[in-house]
């Protein structure tokens, strides 16, 4: 039988079957999975016997993220406030950035529309003009929700976000039920009351959901300088065109990319966004060697 590990605490796994049962089920040795050892998101293969499950293999992983600890994630929402708390633009732009890198497919979710008063419009235009798609909503009352549950069907979905945009309170509507414990963040300890400590795939039509603390900081250091461009899928058109090849759209003479800045094609936040990454990026690397 196949079926998707949900939720592992102290040496289990709970799978969802693909006949819609939760098994309790026990790993076999680690090496029996080719130094695998079963994740949150899993697609695995489980034998049963009275009721009890034994994990028998590891589907191949499509992705495997860190944080969270899930395998397997197709999408994310990525989701901040228009006020409460305000925009951090650099921390929206990395996780567009760290999604990107990761293949996900990504909405922006604009949450609490009910404190709009059209501080974020500049923000909004850029998210919108690098391509994404993008969602206005009222959680706590459950506007927008039934365009999230839409995109939800197949996919394993993260939720992601700083704390206090609204991602448990999302994700309760969307359950229709109260899941995750929401409230005002303790600013004392940076972290919300009840930090949930394993990650848990929530059944919501027809897809998974998984949600997050609230990151106020993200690294996407690792990303190389010359892979950085990709994970700019407003840059695709122009990679390719500039006079040099290598170009990495910084310093050199007749850049494709840049030109289309100049032009008002790629927006300038972007733009400068991308080369702030870059030079932290080659820092970093100098500061190595
Ligand atoms: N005004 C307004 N408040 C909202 C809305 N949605 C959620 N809130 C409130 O915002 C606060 C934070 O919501 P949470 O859902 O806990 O936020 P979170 O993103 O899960 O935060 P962390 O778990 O700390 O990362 C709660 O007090 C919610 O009631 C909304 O649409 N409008
Ligand atoms: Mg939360
Ligand atoms: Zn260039």
């Amino acid at each position: 039988m196949k079926g998707t590990i949900i939720k592992g605490i102290a040496g289990f796994y709970y799978v969802k079957t693909d006949d819609g049962r939760l098994v309790e089920c026990k790993a076999r040795g680690k090496f029996r999975y080719d130094e695998l050892t079963p994740m949150v998101g899993d697609l695995v293969e489980i034998a049963e016997a009275d009721g009890k499950g034994v994990i028998d293999a590891v589907l191949p992983r499509k992705s495997q993220l860190t944080r969270p600890a899930v395998a397997n994630i197709t999408q994310a929402l990525i989701i901040f406030a228009y006020k409460d708390p305000d925009i951090n633009l650099e921390l929206l732009n990395r996780f567009l950035v760290l999604c990107e890198y990761n293949n996900l497919n990504i909405t922006v979710c604009m949450n609490k529309s009910d404190l709009n008063a059209g501080q974020n419009d500049k923000i909004i235009e850029m998210i919108k003009s690098a391509g994404y798609d993008f969602l206005s909503m009222n959680a706590d009352k459950g506007i927008g929700t039934d365009q999230i549950k839409e995109k939800l069907k197949d996919n394993i979905t993260v939720l992601c976000g700083p704390s206090g945009a609204g991602k448990s309170t999302i994700l309760n509507s969307l359950a229709g039920r109260t899941l995750m414990e929401t409230g005002v963040v303790s600013n004392k300890l940076g972290r919300g009351k009840h930090t949930t400590r394993h990650s848990e795939l929530i059944e919501v039509e027809d897809g998974f959901i998984v949600d997050t603390p609230g990151f106020s900081s993200l690294d996407i250091d690792f990303i190389k300088r010359e892979e950085l461009m990709y994970s700019f899928p407003e840059f695709q058109d122009f990679i390719g065109k500039c006079r040099f090849t290598g170009c990495i759209h910084h310093k050199e003479p007749d850049c494709a990319v840049k030109e289309a800045v100049e032009q008002g094609v790629i927006n300038p936040i972007r733009y400068d966004f991308y080369i702030k990454m870059l030079e932290e990026i080659t820092d970093l690397r100098r500061n190595k060697r």
